[in-house]
């Protein structure tokens, strides 16, 4: 256990990363950057982990940026020049994001209470997002005169289609939980306190699936928006090239025919 701006506890192949700054909704300051970068860059590193679950401490996810924080709050005298925003998600924002979307295992994003800003597209760019129904989305940027950021443009449009993204992130407005899983902006939302017990089995049963599958399975689907028909099938045929080289390959076939469990150790 660690009690820094993230709270990391292992369970099994599972390591939860909790945002851990409950009196200011979780919102990011640049410590809790660094913290739960070397929380993920850990968990990557480490073999005996097959699954992150990645939630927030309190009562809400994550608010998104703290917009106290001087490194993000607008310069307010005229004198001098304005913050430059771009260079704080360069270096803040868009590793957070290139790291959860390169982990070696699947993600999965735990949201109770609000999500909103950058917390509600950190949640978004993780594998899958599970919320209780006390959870909310909020596209919090128009209302401070932002566009979506932490991926939010890529995201939305593929998630929920052209016309939902374009209501989301200029109105801004609370989604529910609820409504998110009708709409397919998230996998699914459940009473708050079936939540834990939810996430503790998805995460059990992701952790003893062939993780380069799924790895692979996260890549492909991101690539495939951007080719045409023919180059995804190409690429499905490479990556079952390298993947059907492998052994957890060899066991899930051998399991199968042998009508038993199979075992999967690759990652
Ligand atoms: O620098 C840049 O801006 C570029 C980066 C952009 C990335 C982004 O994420 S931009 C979007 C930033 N986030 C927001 O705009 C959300 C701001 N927060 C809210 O709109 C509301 O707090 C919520 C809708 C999320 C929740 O509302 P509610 O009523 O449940 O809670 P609250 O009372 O507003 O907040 C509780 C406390 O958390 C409060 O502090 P206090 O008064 O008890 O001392 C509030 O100030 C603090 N808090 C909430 N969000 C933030 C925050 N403090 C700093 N930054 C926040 N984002």
């Amino acid at each position: 256990m660690s009690e820094t701006l993230v709270r990391i506890s292992s369970a099994g192949a599972v390591r939860t990363i909790r945002l851990n700054r409950p009196e200011a909704l979780n919102s990011f300051t640049s410590q809790m950057h660094a913290d739960l970068m070397a929380a993920l860059e850990d968990a990557a590193a480490d073999p005996s982990v097959r699954c992150v679950v990645l939630g927030g401490e309190g009562r809400a996810f994550c608010a998104g940026q703290d917009l106290s924080d001087p490194m993000a709050a607008p310069e307010l005298s005229p004198d001098k020049p304005p913050k430059d925003l771009g260079h704080l998600i360069n270096s803040l924002y868009v590793p957070l994001v290139a790291r959860v979307r390169s982990m070696p295992v699947p993600v999965i994003a735990v949201v109770h209470g609000v999500a909103a800003g950058a917390g509600a597209n950190l949640a978004l760019c993780c594998d899958m997002v599970v919320a209780g129904r006390s959870g909310s989305f909020i596209q919090a940027f128009s209302k401070i005169g932002l566009v979506p950021d932490t991926g939010g443009t890529w995201l939305l449009p593929r998630l929920v289609g052209h016309a939902r993204a374009m209501g989301l992130a200029m109105l801004g407005d609370k989604l529910p939980a609820e409504e998110a899983e009708r709409i397919g902006l998230i996998w699914k939302c459940v009473d708050d306190a079936e939540l834990a017990s939810t996430v503790e089995s998805l995460a059990a049963r992701l952790a003893a699936m062939p993780l380069r599958a799924l790895v692979a399975t996260r890549q492909a689907l991101a690539e495939a928006q951007q080719l045409d028909l023919p180059a995804a099938l190409a690429l499905e045929a490479r990556l079952q090239t390298t993947l059907g080289a492998a052994q957890d390959y060899r066991e899930g076939v051998e399991a199968f025919r042998a009508k038993r469990a199979p075992r999967f150790t690759e990652r």
